[in-house]
This record gives C-alpha cells, sequence and structure tokens, in this order.
C-alpha cells in the first residue's frame, strides 16, 4: 500500500534525510521516497496516516495527507 504526503518546509537533501530518520522507526513503512520539488514523501507499508502526519510535522515539516 502507497500513501502520498504533502510536506511543507523540505528545502534540501538535509531536510529530507530528517524526514528518512525519524520515519525510519514509525511502525509499518517498509520504504520512504522523499520527493523535494514536489515536497511529497511517497510510504509504503501499511501505516496509521495519522501517526505518520504526526511525526514528520514535528520534525519541523508540516505534513497533511495529499
Ligand atoms: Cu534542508
Amino acid at each position: 500500500m502507497k500513501t502520498q504526503f504533502k510536506v511543507e518546509k523540505m528545502m534540501c537533501g538535509g531536510c529530507s534525510a530528517n524526514v528518512e530518520k525519524v520515519l525510519a522507526d514509525v511502525a509499518g513503512v517498509d520504504s520512504i521516497d522523499v520527493n523535494l520539488e514536489e515536497k511529497t514523501v511517497t510510504i509504503k507499508g501499511d501505516i496509521d496516516t495519522g501517526v505518520v502526519a504526526m511525526v514528520i510535522t514535528e520534525a519541523g515539516y508540516p505534513a497533511t495527507l495529499t
């Protein structure tokens, strides 16, 4: 299952690395694909979308489901 989030304030590789790092420990996340140009994060796995949006937002990048 794939879920895409719109993520604000991701500007560079450091930001995408931060997002990937905080998501790596979230239950159900199998893979993470960050697109800096479109400011989206696509996650493969069986995830709780509310938890994932909160984790990304708390890392400093306001996230919403697309
Ligand atoms: Cu950055």
